[in-house]
């Protein structure tokens, strides 16, 4: 039996190279090896009928299937490659940055003046062993008042002094109630910063503020004494404003006995910065602590009346009207 296969695959080849060089996408490219060269492609159906094929010609058309075989592969391949790298060009080009492009212009931002000083202060109290606490915000009568020795008949509990929550709650006029939580948990020694916005019912002008910032710090161990507390006081105020007289006065506070308040010399004049004293025996107790055993030495301050003394800012309202133009001379 005689056959035109030899010529059919020849006629194969041709046709497959031709679309091959044409073939302009990778996908169109996959497509032509599967009809080429696939399982069911054509030159697989043309081999299928070599079966019918004489003993001495099947060797012959063996050898010129392969060859057609080798022949489209390599075509697929060096086509493959061209497109491979014409798409990576086209790539390439599309994803191009022009570095000579302008950038979008982020103005730099600046730690506002308030957080400035509050991370400098807790940064001398954590080098003098402090560990920064913090607490709620609304508080109850307890942990804000009787827990500080605070009595009921006390200015500070004035409805004119203090905002009162309808369900009877308050908002803090102090952060102590957040030390008062942490001793109720932990047991002595202790050495807390607290820094935290406090509430005040006061009528706003320029050293006034219905809600500021405050920093307290506590520290409760056996023997501690007054000196301790000067020499703290001392060591941190020196930190913030430089080598600066101090002064104690003579002052009251409810939660602390003897209680003092700490004048700068700034320019020449006395100025009030901080109140402090020795923790009252009754706040030790309302605690759990002991007080024949252990003494502990508390004091406050507002942190906008440091950025006011400090930057020389004459009216606190400015510390709170996001003013670009005051807030970037710091
Ligand atoms: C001020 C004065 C002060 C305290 C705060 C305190 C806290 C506890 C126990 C005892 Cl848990 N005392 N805090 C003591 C003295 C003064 O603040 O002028 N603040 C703005």
């Amino acid at each position: 039996m005689t056959s035109n296969l030899d010529a059919q695959l020849l006629a194969l080849l041709e046709e497959g190279e031709k679309a091959i060089l044409t073939a302009d996408t990778l996908a169109r490219l996959e497509e032509l090896r599967v009809s080429y060269l696939g399982k069911k492609g054509q030159l697989g159906a043309l081999l299928r009928s070599m079966g019918l094929l004489s003993a001495e010609e099947r060797p012959k058309i063996g050898a010129i299937a392969n060859t057609v075989k080798e022949a489209l592969q390599a075509s697929l391949d060096r086509q493959h490659a061209a497109l491979s790298a014409a798409e990576i060009m086209r790539q390439l080009e599309a994803e191009t940055i022009d570095v000579t492009m302008p950038g979008i212009y982020r103005p730099q931002g600046r730690v506002h003046p308030l957080n400035g000083i509050i991370d400098r202060a807790l940064d001398i109290f954590v080098g003098l062993g402090y560990t920064v606490a913090q607490g709620p915000e609304m508080e109850t009568d307890y942990y804000n008042f009787e827990a500080l020795n605070t009595p009921p008949d006390h200015p500070a509990r004035d409805m004119q002094d203090t905002f009162y929550l309808q369900d009877g709650n308050l908002l803090r006029t102090q952060t102590s109630s957040v030390q008062i939580r942490y001793m109720e948990t932990e047991e002595p020694p202790v050495r807390i910063v607290a820094p935290g916005r406090v509430y005040r019912k006061d009528d706003v002008d320029a050293t006034h503020s219905a809600v500021f910032h405050q920093i307290e710090l506590l520290a409760i161990d056996e023997g501690l004494t007054f000196t301790d507390l000067k020499g703290t006081i001392k060591v941190f105020l020196e930190a913030m404003f430089g080598e600066v007289e101090i002064r104690f006065r003579a002052s009251y506070f409810p939660f602390t006995e003897p209680s003092a308040e700490v004048d700068l010399r700034w320019n020449g004049r006395w100025l009030e910065v901080m109140g402090c004293g020795m923790v009252d025996p009754n706040v030790l107790k309302s605690v759990g602590y002991d007080p024949e055993v252990y003494t502990g030495f508390a004091a406050g301050f507002g942190v906008e009346r440091f950025a006011m003394v400090l930057h020389q800012i004459d009216d606190i309202r400015r510390l709170y009207s996001s003013d670009l133009r005051f807030l970037r001379q710091f």
